[in-house]
């Protein structure tokens, strides 16, 4: 039976874009020294595990995520020596480091695809997910990349076409090759050696693959059949990965997060159900998905209250122990997807960090969440860094959508909003760096930076201290069970976290006005927790008004 000790159950995840965090040799990208640089700074916010996006060697064609050597550390971001002074910094003051896994595919740069393109018969031939062409030579199936276009590219050494499920330089690993998983799990203690203290893993829903693939039915984004179609949690999914849990997983202290797009709350349970022996908590998708539209992600369109509850209720109820976020670097930034960065930004932010820290599981935090930073208005395509906005920008001028309406609705849910630099201070780049950055800063840093938030007591960051110091010392907000109340009301997500016979209300409002709540323990009285907003009076009463976008929590009775 694996059980989830201490430090991951009081665990409070801080993502770092590394090459958007902090940039230490000014040359306009963040590096791992930037990071060192960094550390007290995390330490002071509260969080206790550091989850880095990949440093590896890479073409960067998806900014790391398409991986040539996972043993070396592209010198972009520094050394391996660097590396090894962040490891043995962070545990010095009491964090962990937990490294993003990409194994799901490679680079087409690395020595593993080389190889494996050369012909069919080599020991790498096997290593990734080769098919013959149909009889008129077009690819084997109707399957998308998630970035567009087919997930098949032909290759002529081989004749054949090989499976990409993102960009084509990122070929798919073939995980029912032995040997190939071999590699893995030893590349997987190459770093647990060097004391890291966890693995995010990237798309591990998609490594098992389906011994024949059928064209998929659905065509989802008009061009190609659903990128995932017959392949999210495939036939062999749990069986490997209980197998690198008996392999690597089980011989250290590690967390474990599956990032499991396509997945339902049935089959995300098999992912952390403890007796299973498999990962402590996977990212559920299903809320990410509360504003797809026609166009799927990039549609122009807003999340319902309701959906967002519903999908965040099921998990909480389904699963064993879940992982709470709402952004990350693949998403748009929170406050202006889930709140109100005009009107509210700082309540709004602050009431979405309550929604965070208080469910029942780990929370992730993502860079600059903590000082409420927006999503960009990019004025051009040219402005945005990421294949997947430039390539649905030009499937939407073929669908003949219009130029201003494409971009307006690129903007909108780009990966590029979570990814401009952290806004550190007011100086120039913000502070991030002293050459111009690799993606422009956004030019509200001057409103909004680390430095202001710092200076203001009542600030987004002091309020995230303060979630984060409560969530960290209160056994109910850590292990306490969750239900949920006023399932229907259409301005709040509500809930209780109760253990033994003690009770946390937690309240959220979504509303841009004062609205009404009746508390469900009448005439059980209360004394508040946690308000976003000052004029919040301690005494829980039977009906009590909150301010719009204030976030509030109780000990009942
Ligand atoms: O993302 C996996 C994933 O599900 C993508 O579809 C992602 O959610 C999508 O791009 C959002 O529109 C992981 C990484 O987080 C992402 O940065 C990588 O691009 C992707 O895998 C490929 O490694
Ligand atoms: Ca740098």
């Amino acid at each position: 039976m694996m059980r989830m000790n201490s430090w991951k159950k009081e665990g409070i995840v801080y993502e770092i874009y590394v090459q958007s965090f902090n940039d230490s040799n000014n040359d306009g990208i963040g590096d791992i020294r930037g990071i060192i640089q960094k550390l007290d700074y995390l330490k002071d916010l509260g969080v206790n595990i550091l989850w880095l996006t990949p440093i590896f060697e890479s073409p960067l064609v998806d900014n790391g995520y398409d991986i040539a050597d996972y043993r070396k550390i592209n010198p972009q971001y520094g050394t391996m020596d660097d590396v090894d002074e962040m490891i043995e910094k962070a545990h010095e003051k009491g964090l962990k480091i937990v490294m993003d896994l990409v194994v799901n595919h490679t680079s087409d740069k690395h020595e593993w695809f080389e190889k494996s393109k050369q012909s069919r018969d080599n020991e790498y031939s096997d290593y990734y997910i080769w098919r013959d062409p149909k009889e008129d030579g077009s690819a084997p199936t109707n399957h998308g990349s998630a970035f567009g276009g087919s997930a098949w590219e032909y290759c002529p050494e081989r004749k054949q076409y090989y499976l990409h499920l993102f960009a084509k330089e990122q070929p798919d690993l073939n995980w029912d090759n032995e040997q190939m998983r071999k590699a893995i799990y030893d590349t997987m203690r190459f770093w647990t050696e060097k004391g890291i203290d966890g693995f995010r893993m990237d798309s591990i829903s998609f490594i098992s693959k389906p011994k024949e693939f059928s064209d998929a039915p659905v065509v989802e984004n008009k061009e190609y059949g659903a990128y995932y179609y017959g392949i999210s949690n495939g036939r062999n999914i749990h069986k490997y990965l209980h197998e690198m849990y008996e392999q690597v997983l089980s011989k250290y202290d590690l967390i474990t997060i599956g990032e499991t797009p396509h997945t339902d709350v049935e089959e995300g349970e098999k992912y952390v159900d403890p007796s299973r022996e498999e990962l402590d908590m996977v990212f559920q998708f299903e809320h990410m998905h509360v504003d797809y539209g026609e166009y799927g992600r990039y549609s122009d369109v807003s999340f319902k209250l309701s959906d967002l509850r519903h999908d965040l209720d099921q998990w909480q109820k389904g699963l064993s122990w879940n992982s709470n976020y709402l952004g990350n670097h693949d998403q748009p930034r929170i406050v202006s997807r889930f709140g109100d960065d005009r009107k509210y930004r700082e309540k709004s932010a602050e009431m979405l960090a309550m929604l965070i820290m208080f469910q029942r599981g780990t929370p992730f935090i993502y860079q600059g969440d903590e000082i409420g930073m927006t999503n960009v208005d990019f004025k051009s395509i040219n402005e945005m860094r990421d294949l997947e906005a430039y390539n649905t920008y030009e499937r939407f001028m073929k669908l003949g959508i219009s130029k201003e309406r494409a971009l307006t609705m690129v903007n909108r849910k780009t990966r590029d909003n979570g990814r401009t630099p952290m806004q550190w201070n007011s100086k120039q780049n913000a502070g991030f760096s002293n050459a111009e950055s690799w993606i422009e800063v956004n030019p509200n840093y001057k409103e909004i930076n680390v430095e202001k938030d710092l200076e203001n007591k009542d600030s987004i960051y002091r309020f995230y201290q303060k979630a984060i110091d409560l969530r960290k010392s209160n056994e109910i907000l850590i292990d306490g069970a969750y239900a949920l109340i006023a399932a229907d009301d259409s301005d709040i997500i509500a809930f209780v976290r109760e253990s033994g016979n003690q009770k946390i209300l937690v309240i959220c409002s979504f509303a841009d006005k004062k609205i009404k709540f009746n508390n469900p323990f009448k005439g059980k009285g209360g004394k508040l927790l946690l308000s976003n907003y000052e004029t919040a009076k301690p005494e829980l009463n039977d009906v009590i008004y909150l301010q719009p976008y204030e976030g509030r929590a109780y000990i009942v009775g």
